[in-house]
């Protein structure tokens, strides 16, 4: 059998820290008078910062001085890091570990795939750092998803065809990406919002080891 590379998207994936993304960003969408929905907040989930904020200028086709967008990425972020300070490795979304294990067990290769720039912390306060063979985050990446420039990194770094690569996302744009890299997508979430992924779960422990081997 191919040695398969598994890629894990982080926030909303591996923890539920998209809630606090859509939070900080409706704090500052409100300082800019604008009303920010959760259905807007999908197109947002694995849109990078910079895009994100770009994003909701346009809902209400707003456009604002470049140094106050810069002031307002800050904030967004210094919101956020306030909401994630005492995540711990509890929060680890149920099923995330036991793949991991499968995946460990059976000596594929594991990789993140996040645009956040706070991947690296966030992984260190889950205590999963050290499991993931290489992680690819939004402080390597140049072109933000749906780019899939995110996932075809650690593909082409370990060597790996993109029909044996396995992508976990909640986001329409993740599952654009990866599947425009060639790859096996699988959405997490509601599988009306993620329907051009190959396989939905409404949550990860819904993945079974069989499932994992029939990939
Ligand atoms: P940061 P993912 C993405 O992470 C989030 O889904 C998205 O909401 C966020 O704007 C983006 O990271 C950038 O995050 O502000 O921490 O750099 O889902 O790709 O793991
Ligand atoms: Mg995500």
């Amino acid at each position: 059998m191919n040695k398969k590379l598994f890629i894990f998207d982080l926030d909303g994936v591996i923890v539920d820290t998209a809630k606090y993304h859509f939070l900080a960003w409706q704090n500052i969408a409100s300082e800019l008078n604008i009303d920010f929905t959760i259905e807007q907040n999908e197109l947002l989930k694995g849109v990078n910062r910079e895009n994100s904020l770009l994003k909701i200028l346009e809902f209400e086709n707003k456009s604002i001085d470049p140094s106050l967008f810069n002031s307002l990425l800050i904030k967004k972020n210094n919101i956020y890091l306030r909401y994630v300070e005492k995540i711990n490795s509890s929060d680890v979304i149920d099923g995330i570990k036991n793949s991991i294990d499968y995946i460990k067990k059976h000596k594929h290769h594991l990789a993140l795939g996040s645009a956040s720039k706070n991947a690296q912390m966030i992984l260190r306060k889950l205590e999963l750092f050290e499991c993931f063979d290489i992680i690819i985050d939004g402080t390597i990446t140049e072109k933000a998803k749906p780019n899939p420039e995110v996932f075809l990194r650690s593909m082409n770094r370990l060597k790996v065809k993109s029909e044996d690569c396995i992508v976990f996302e909640d986001s329409i744009s993740g599952i654009t990406a990866a599947n425009t890299a060639g790859m096996i997508s699988i959405g997490i979430g509601n599988k009306d919002v993620l329907s051009n992924a190959n396989h939905n779960f409404s949550k990860f422990n819904l993945i079974t080891n069989q499932f994992l081997s029939h990939l």
